[in-house]
């Protein structure tokens, strides 16, 4: 996150923290991502190169989590990943990040993943069209300055307003890079956007005073950069897809 300021966990609950473990038994962070329900976690499809076939088991999440080199047991649930979904249309041959989104389902412990806390809740999915000019937030563990090479140790926050897609598809913003299923949200002066390590994270927008999640932090040109707003996966297209593999997938097969 460009430009934000430092985040308390507990006012984004549904943040995850996705990690990879390498062979030397390493543990990499790799994206951001959305609790959604209990036991699945919404993040971006590019987080996972190797598509729906991915090992899961190199795989690990934790949600409640303020600082990525702290571990605070009371506060923080860890879990397994059970399966990865990739969108089947994701397509990243010619670096198109059209259908960038993926579910994680969480390993459950005694027929239960996550439990609600005071730094653990899941999100709301959106029932309504993304307004242009609304205002929203965005969170994550991503660098704070496009070009140096280190992610933020904490979880940090910033504000950015929805762009329309008339606006981003203007020659001096994205022109045609802009699919139907992104938009594009920034910050009038360009001084708050997420950033590399942000990907797969939320943008929420409060609407009667819920939070809901419109957006998975996909990918920009450089981070805070002039008439280069950041682009997200736009949720409401997605919500049938999600609910497919949420319920195809149940744990109670019939
Ligand atoms: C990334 O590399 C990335 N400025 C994510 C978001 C943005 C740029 C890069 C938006 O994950």
């Amino acid at each position: 996150i460009v430009g934000g300021t430092v985040a308390t966990v507990e006012s984004h609950p549904w943040v995850a923290a996705i990690f990879w473990r390498s062979k030397s038994k390493e543990k990499v962070f790799r994206c951001g991502g959305s609790l959604i329900s209990s036991c699945w976690v919404l993040t971006a499809a590019h987080c996972f190169p190797d598509g729906s076939h991915q090992k899961t088991h190199r795989f690990s999440v934790v949600l409640g989590k303020n600082a990525l080199n702290e571990s605070k047991p009371n506060m923080e649930q860890k879990f397994g990943v059970e399966q990865i979904v990739v969108h089947e249309d994701f397509d990243n041959t010619d670096g198109n990040f059209n259908n960038d989104v993926a579910l994680l389902r969480l390993k459950s412990k005694g027929g239960k993943c996550a439990r609600d806390s005071r730094t653990v809740r899941s999100v709301c999915l959106p029932q309504q069209v993304l307004q242009p000019g609304l205002p929203c937030q965005i969170a994550g563990y991503g660098k704070e300055k496009h070009g140096l090479w280190f992610r933020s140790q904490y979880l940090r926050e910033a504000q950015v307003n929805i762009i329309s897609d008339d606006v981003c598809r203007q020659e001096r913003y994205y022109g045609n890079l802009i699919t139907d299923n992104m938009f594009c949200a920034g910050w009038p002066d360009w001084s708050q956007d997420a950033c590399e390590g942000d990907s797969g994270g939320p943008l929420v927008c409060e609407v009667n005073r819920r939070f809901y999640l419109f957006g998975v932090i996909s990918w920009g040109d450089g981070c805070a950069r002039e008439f280069r707003p950041g682009v997200y996966t736009r949720v409401t297209n997605y919500l049938r897809w999600i609910e497919e593999k949420i319920h195809g997938s149940s744990t109670f097969p019939h």
